[in-house]
């Protein structure tokens, strides 16, 4: 009996897990990030065919392997535009790209860049470890000028780039950062990520402990410095929500309310070192998504998409009509 693509049960967690052999190493930052993607499709009832994982290239660009849902391994840099290929082709999909710093901040920064004017509905996670982890450590455009990983033979001579900053500049409507040894905060980002309309970026500080030895999971929770009264460590990483920060953009209308939102996620991206926010920095819904306005010249877009849209006959021949294609694209 043929099974109505709809009618899925809900599924248990370890459905969304698959039995590919993982080569990650023992502690990798990734672990956290994988899981936290697989709890929130799962808390959030997402069936497997509308969800689909996209990456680059790189060890966070296995991820893909690890999730039971349509996965796409793509080029280096290049995960940005494949997935927003194929939310366009099928807006019902939950989308997710994953990447590392490198991959997307380095070889695909111009699509990091570009795809922020369009504010796609999808979601793009950087895997933030300062470093090319696949690679052997390089520095990636991430780590901060001066800085000396166990992989470098000396200092870093360039500056680094601030992805938070980036992402509210290039059109970004909701950014966050989270970090991969926090899962339970994480994963609630990461859902309300996938439940905001538009464009999300979560930067996850993601530590690589094979080439990365300075922004390790000790650095990051304060070991380094212990208070003097209390004995214990005083963690680097704190929550914005703990703090009553508001990431949202209440009225769109009112130039003022816009300028200072921005000016306080610029204040809170440059925060680093003895204090290193976590949390959603910036939340605007009220800017239009590109399928909506997509829908504003093709009016039939949502209920007959293209991936919809038969492309043969019964018999196997095109549907496809080119010369009406060339008809609608001619400039002359
Ligand atoms: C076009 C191209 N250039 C270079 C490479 C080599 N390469 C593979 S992974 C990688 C870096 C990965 O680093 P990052 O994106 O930070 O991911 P991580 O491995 O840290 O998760 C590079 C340079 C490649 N595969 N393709
Ligand atoms: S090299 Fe770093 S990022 Fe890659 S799997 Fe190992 S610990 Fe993780």
């Amino acid at each position: 009996m043929a099974i109505k693509i709809d009618e899925v049960k809900k599924l248990t967690l370890e459905e969304y897990k698959t039995d590919v052999h993982n080569d990650w190493c023992p502690g990798c930052g990734d672990f956290g990030i994988l899981q936290s993607v697989q709890v929130a499709l799962f808390e959030l009832g997402i069936p497997r065919h509308k969800a689909v994982v996209f990456s680059g290239i790189g060890c966070s660009g296995k991820t893909p392997h690890y999730i039971n849902v349509y996965g796409i391994h793509t080029l280096h840099g290049r995960a940005v535009p494949f997935a927003i290929g194929a939310k366009l082709a099928n807006p019902d999909l939950n989308v997710i790209v994953v990447g590392g710093d490198g991959d997307g901040l380095g070889i695909g920064v111009g699509h990091f860049v570009s795809s922020g004017r369009r504010n796609v509905n999808l979601t793009y996670i950087v895997y933030n470890n300062a470093v090319y982890g696949l690679t052997k450590g390089q520095a990636s455009p991430t780590l901060k000028l001066g800085v000396k990983t166990k992989s470098l033979p000396k200092p870093n001579i360039n500056d680094s780039i601030n992805p938070i900053a980036l992402a509210l500049v290039s059109g970004y409507t909701f950014i966050a950062r989270g970090y991969s040894y926090d899962v339970k905060h994480l994963k609630e980002i990461i859902k309300k990520a996938i439940l905001h309309k538009g464009l999300a970026f979560i930067d996850v500080l993601q530590p690589c402990p094979t080439y990365n030895d300075i922004n390790t999971k000790d650095w990051y929770s304060g070991k380094d410095r212990v208070d003097p009264v209390t004995g214990k460590p005083i963690p680097r990483i704190y929550k914005l929500e703990e703090t009553g920060y508001d990431p949202y953009v209440h009225n769109p209308d009112d130039p003022n309310e816009l300028n200072l939102k921005w000016v306080q996620v610029v204040e809170k991206s440059l925060e680093w070192g003895d204090r290193i926010p976590i949390g959603i920095f910036y939340v605007n819904e009220h800017v239009s998504s590109y399928e909506e306005r997509i829908s504003d010249v093709i009016s039939d877009y949502f209920s007959n998409p293209p991936a919809m849209q038969k492309i043969s006959l019964k018999d196997g021949r095109t549907n496809v009509m080119l010369e009406h294609l060339l008809r609608e694209f001619s400039t002359t």
